[in-house]
């Protein structure tokens, strides 16, 4: 298959791609990504010249762009979005923007290119907030409470209405909360990591008690492919780690692994509408996919600190600003926010 993601050059998009190029020796993947804050083409050293492997700056939701590049696959893996909550609490306009208009682009291009496939990630967040008890699964009805889950469910019905509407060969996955390599330190797990890899303290927000289902990255890459291979036109797919912890009991295991005591803690003031928990049922994933998470919480935690502390450069180009020099110099464009260059080049220069 020739593959095109976008957001390829954040978090999922990065291993979701890896994942691909080393376990399908045929497909190719061409990668539309902004470069927004979150973006790193760094992420692509390993396979900037792997033939199979192209990649095109520009923004999912410029329509022209995306129609030329879905006329040119067979099928797209929809990862590029604003992704943090925090962020949408500030300014929401580029949550609206990229996650409901964006994929609003991707699927009009898909329908007008023989229904090319299309499969959609997004988050156990559409869901909303669960109390003690209760837990996720696909019928479970939308009721997003941040910005960036609204922003979500936006998408999501989207991509639903496309399949009632249009017939559109369409799949949907909510995934909940993934650790793991190239994580940008702005998210809880590599914030904690790269704060104390730098002596400083980790903060808590509020009594710590909120919960999340944590699942290591592979597997939800995992989860995605087998998705986009093996799903049904129309379903949802729910991924999860069968793994809740509180985050005070994740920041106590970062602290014991990497050598700190509690004195690291720092309680700030709580995210304002904080989803208290979040749990996902994956058996409809496990049953109909033969999927299943399989990296145990200590060993992914492990690892995942692990790369923190081998890739220190990565993280600390990231946090003093650096790593966006080698972009803006291919470029010559900021891509926060700006407007998508007319002719996007990609990764060797060439023109798309
Ligand atoms: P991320 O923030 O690390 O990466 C997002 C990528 O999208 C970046 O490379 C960015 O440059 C790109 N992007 C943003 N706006 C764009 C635009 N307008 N055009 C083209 N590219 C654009 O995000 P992530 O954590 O890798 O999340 C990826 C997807 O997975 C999102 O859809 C998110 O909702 C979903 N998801 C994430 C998690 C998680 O825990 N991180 C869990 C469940 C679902
Ligand atoms: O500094 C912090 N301190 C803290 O206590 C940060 C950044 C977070 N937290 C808490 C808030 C949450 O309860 O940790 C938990 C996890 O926070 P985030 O990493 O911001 O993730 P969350 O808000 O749960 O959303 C994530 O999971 C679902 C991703 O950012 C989303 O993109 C994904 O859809």
């Amino acid at each position: 298959m020739k593959l095109l993601v976008t957001g390829g050059a954040g978090f999922i998009g990065t291993n979701y791609i890896h994942y691909v190029l080393d376990t399908h020796p045929t497909d190719e993947v061409v990668v539309l990504d902004a470069l927004t804050y979150a973006g790193n083409i760094e992420n692509f050293q390993r396979i900037e010249h792997n033939p199979r492997f192209r990649f095109v700056k520009g923004d999912i939701c410029d329509a022209a762009l995306v129609d030329k590049l879905v006329q040119q696959v067979d099928a797209v893996v929809h990862i590029a979005a604003e992704t943090h909550v925090d962020r949408s609490i500030h300014n929401a306009d580029d949550f609206v923007r990229t996650n409901v208009l964006g994929t609003q682009v991707l699927l009009d291009a898909c329908r007008k290119h023989f229904n090319k496939r299309f499969h959609h990630v997004s988050t156990d967040e559409v869901f909303g907030s669960l109390g003690r008890t209760g837990i996720f699964r696909e019928n479970t009805p939308y009721e997003p409470r941040s910005p960036y889950s609204a922003s979500k469910a936006g998408a999501d019905h989207l991509v639903s209405a496309a399949f009632h509407t249009h017939g559109q060969a369409v799949t949907i996955s909510n995934c909940t909360n993934n650790y793991g390599p190239y994580c940008f330190p702005e998210k809880f797990i590599p914030l904690f990591i790269t704060n104390l890899l730098e002596g400083k303290k980790v903060p808590l927000y509020g009594d710590g008690m909120n919960i999340r289902d944590w699942i290591y990255v592979a597997d939800h890459c995992k989860g995605i492919d087998v998705a986009l291979r093996k799903g049904r036109n129309g379903e949802t797919y729910c991924f999860g780690g069968r793994n809740e912890r509180s985050n005070t009991e994740v920041a106590q295991m970062i602290l014991f692994e990497m050598g700190y005591g509690q004195e690291m803690i720092q309680t700030v003031r709580d995210r304002p509408g904080h989803d208290r928990r979040y749990a996902i049922d994956p058996e409809k994933a496990e049953t109909e996919l033969g999927w299943a998470a399989e990296t145990p919480f200590l060993h992914g935690l492990r690892k995942t600190i692990e790369w923190y502390k081998t890739n220190t450069s990565w993280w600390k180009r990231i946090k003093n600003g650096e790593y966006r020099e080698y972009y803006e110099k291919q470029y010559g464009v900021n891509g926060i926010t700006g407007p998508a260059p007319e002719r996007p080049f990609d990764i060797r220069g060439e023109k798309t």
